[in-house]
């Protein structure tokens, strides 16, 4: 039984959904998008008219996942990190983009101009990963750049062969 838990967070756009998915396919794990799952629970808590955008309940989306989790094998995409619990995940990756590159994804998604100038911020100051680092062991938190095909390819070799290792290192 393949117990391990990973998270994939970043800037929206940065491409965890693509990773999220493919590593999915490739590794048998489960893949678990955190706003598909609010979104189809109506796991809400009010509207952000600002970012036009509902809020999610954080205690139900942990409440909901809770059982997943510690059966484990699952992967987690979210644009935040900081109310799982940390116990949950065994490695972390927050994925990087240029800032030219976020900025042409995000656009191409009809962002207003207000959130597409929050996010590309969100991305200059690195605030995913200053998060992931406050959340998580410092030593468990990895960054991974995401702006071409082949840095998709790269990444997913690279999880993989971890995921590969872990499972070595976790069977008695
Ligand atoms: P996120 O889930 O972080 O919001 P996404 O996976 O939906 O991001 O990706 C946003 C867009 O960028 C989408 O059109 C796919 C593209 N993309 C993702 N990763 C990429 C990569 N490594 N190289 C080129 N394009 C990528």
């Amino acid at each position: 039984m393949l117990l391990l838990n990973i998270l994939l967070t970043g800037t929206p756009g940065v491409g965890k959904t693509t990773l999220g998915k493919e590593l999915a396919s490739r590794s048998g794990l489960k893949y678990i998008n955190v706003g598909d799952l609010a979104r189809e629970g109506q796991l809400y808590d009010g509207y952000d008219e600002e970012y036009e955008c509902p809020i999610l309940d954080e205690d139900r989306i942990v409440d909901d996942l809770e059982n997943q989790m510690s059966e484990g094998g699952v992967i987690v995409d979210y644009h935040g990190c900081d109310f799982f619990p940390e116990c949950w995940f065994h490695i972390v990756f927050v994925l990087q983009a240029d800032n030219s590159v976020l900025y042409e994804r995000l656009e191409t998604r009809g962002y207003n101009e207000k959130k597409l100038k929050d996010n590309i911020q969100c991305e200059i100051f690195q605030v995913l990963y200053e998060e992931a680092l406050a959340s998580y062991k410092e030593e468990i938190v990895h960054q991974l750049p995401s702006n071409k095909r082949e840095d998709l390819e790269d990444n997913i070799n690279q999880i993989l062969k971890w995921i590969e290792q872990w499972i070595k290192d976790h069977s008695s």
